[in-house]
């Protein structure tokens, strides 16, 4: 199976929930809260000694992001923290070890693929707390400086040995995964560094049809990318103004992650969250230009979402509802951005997201004769395509269509 057919159910879904979840929600400062304030194994050690997520029910999640209209889903099974929400046979360091005593991992698989969601695992290839994790670049890692190592025997193999070991056990032991997303190369720590090759083979061998991230190096944008370059391009917390192609020009998949508000892990303080407007015209950006989004919740100590972040998923499934025919199987289209908006396209069937409706027709440059018929997708009431009294005066304009939104309510004015 080719990278095309590999993708072609991701570039349908189009839209997914992320997850970041680990010991770091207990501090409640974002995950790189360890890295970020310099806490010493010790300090770090006593979030393991009490992680017992009681209210943890991956389902709710689930049918959090089915309702919001997520097809799919990518859960941290591993952060930079080193710490395993998996049953792993490599380490100690793992959920099964702590207070909740869980399989989380395992919980999580089977409750997403019973709501018919894709699942995906999140990997850190990075790791804080393995002791032949060194730090490389200048980038070090402050939990992992060189003074840390200056006496230390680091055989990075070792290390290598344990992060291929565990993909095996996670592409192994949960059944069919569909995204493996791993997080993150840098510097000099890059592609054959991480044993990239060798660590693609064993997985496509596992899992054929699965689908992986560009995140641990190589260039998915040449022509002849190397084999661990990925499947897909993960921009994060932007949307790539123009799309992203290689090379020759072809489109290249992408997913662009953002969080809900300025956090990936939980963050007690953290309230600038995104409005689902917001949220709505991300989605719509990301599509109109063949990307995906991949949309941050971050669960707390106790298991459970924000509820800032499930009301914002809610209203984002109600405009779904109506409107998500616009999204799902859809692609940007050959047509120039119209000004009041935004395209996605679906074969043909062309979609029109209009943000500013201005007074009058709206127009659409170019599809004179060539719009059949009009319906407005939030309810299925007909819209008239409509030339205007005097229209022919503007010479700009004659290769153009109108379509009256007169009396139409747009989702953008309903109360969603
Ligand atoms: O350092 C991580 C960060 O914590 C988060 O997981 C994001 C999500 O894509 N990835 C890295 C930053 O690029």
């Amino acid at each position: 199976m080719n990278r095309i057919e590999r993708t072609k159910w991701f570039l349908d879904d189009r839209f997914g929930m992320f997850i970041h979840w680990g010991l770091y929600a207990i501090p409640a400062r974002g995950e790189w809260v360890r890295s970020r304030e310099k806490m010493s194994v010790e300090d770090y050690e006593e979030f393991f000694e009490e992680f017992n997520p009681t209210n943890y029910n991956p389902k709710e999640w689930a049918r959090a992001a089915k309702a919001a209209g997520q097809k799919y889903a990518v859960l941290t099974t591993k952060h930079h923290d080193g710490f395993c929400l998996f049953d792993s046979k490599l380490t100690d360091y793992k959920a099964t070890n702590t207070p909740a005593k869980r399989d989380l991992i395992k919980e999580y698989v089977e409750a997403f693929r019973e709501e018919g969601l894709k699942v995906g695992f999140y990997y850190s290839i990075i790791d804080w707390y393995h002791e032949h994790y060194p730090a490389f670049g200048d980038r070090n890692h402050p939990m992992r400086d060189n003074e840390d190592f200056k006496d230390k025997n680091i055989d990075f193999d070792q290390y290598l040995e344990y992060m291929h070991g565990q993909v095996r056990e996670l592409l192994t032991n949960y059944g069919k995964i569909d995204i493996m997303w791993f997080d993150f190369s840098y510097d000099d720590m890059t592609g054959e560094k991480w044993r990239a090759t060798e660590l693609i083979n064993m997985i496509r061998e596992i899992q054929p049809d699965i689908i992986i991230d560009n995140r641990l190096g190589g260039n998915i944008k040449s022509s002849n990318p190397e084999i661990y370059a990925g499947d897909f391009y993960s921009p994060e917390q932007i949307v790539p103004p123009g799309g992203i192609v290689d090379e020759n020009g072809e489109q290249i998949p992408w997913e662009a992650c953002i969080t809900l508000n300025d956090n990936w892990g939980y963050h007690s303080k953290d309230k600038n969250y995104k409005s689902p407007k917001q949220v709505i015209r991300t989605l719509v950006e990301c599509v109109s230009k063949n990307g995906n989004l991949l949309l941050n919740v971050g669960p707390d100590a106790k298991g459970l979402i924000p509820d800032e972040s499930i009301e914002i998923l809610e209203v984002v499934g109600k405009w779904m509802r109506r409107n998500g025919e616009s999204i799902y199987g859809c692609t940007a289209s050959s047509l120039p951005k119209p000004e009041w908006g935004r395209y996605t396209q679906n074969g043909n069937k062309l979609y029109a997201h209009v943000y500013d409706r201005g007074i009058g027709p709206i127009y659409f440059a170019g599809l004179k004769g060539k719009i059949k018929k009009a319906r407005l997708l939030a309810d299925g009431s007909e819209l008239h395509v409509q030339t205007p009294w005097m229209a022919e005066q503007y010479s700009d304009i004659e290769s153009g269509a109108f379509i009256n939104l007169a009396g139409a309510q747009l989702p953008d004015e309903m109360d969603t």
